[in-house]
């Protein structure tokens, strides 16, 4: 079969092309260890209901006055929900998901985080602003994913 010349020149170049770019993904998950953000923790998401921390996931306070608040993730809401924290404290957000990928924002803050089956994401963030927020799951998880809503409240501090 007769293949034009410059037909042949795109489709190696074509093919150059993906192979760089399957290389780049290859190399830096080898080189740069692609994992979820934070730190790596994993967790079985199929016994999340038998686990100590995210069975019955709540707001556990810290001897510095900031707040432990564990959430699992699920189809199609938030535990614990409301969230209770205080304001100007360190507050440690530990989720994890029970099923498929949720996503964790607050909005009109910067704490945005992906909730991963099989892990656990974790970060630290203080609210200046005692009020309510919304938090929203920016993951697209399923047919109810635009009612995946909960509510964090922000409780001024107790002078
Ligand atoms: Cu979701």
């Amino acid at each position: 079969m007769h293949v034009e010349l410059y037909e042949r020149i795109w489709m190696w170049a074509a093919a150059g092309v993906i192979a760089v770019f399957l290389g780049t993904i290859v190399l830096t998950a080898g080189l740069h260890a692609i994992q979820p953000p934070s730190h790596i923790e994993t967790i079985d998401p199929a016994t999340l209901s038998q686990d100590p921390e995210f069975g019955d996931p709540k707001v556990t306070a810290r001897p510095d006055g900031g707040v432990v608040v564990s959430v699992r993730a699920e189809m199609f809401s938030f535990t614990p929900d409301p969230i209770e924290v205080p304001a100007n404290r360190p507050v440690t957000f530990r989720l994890t998901s029970a099923d498929v990928i949720h996503g964790f924002e607050i909005v009109g803050t910067n704490a945005n985080a992906m909730a991963i089956p099989g892990y656990v994401s974790q970060f630290t963030v203080s609210f200046a602003n005692p009020g309510e927020y919304l938090i929203a799951c920016n993951e697209y998880c399923g047919l109810m994913h635009h009612n995946m809503v909960g509510k964090l409240i922000v409780k001024e501090e107790a002078p």
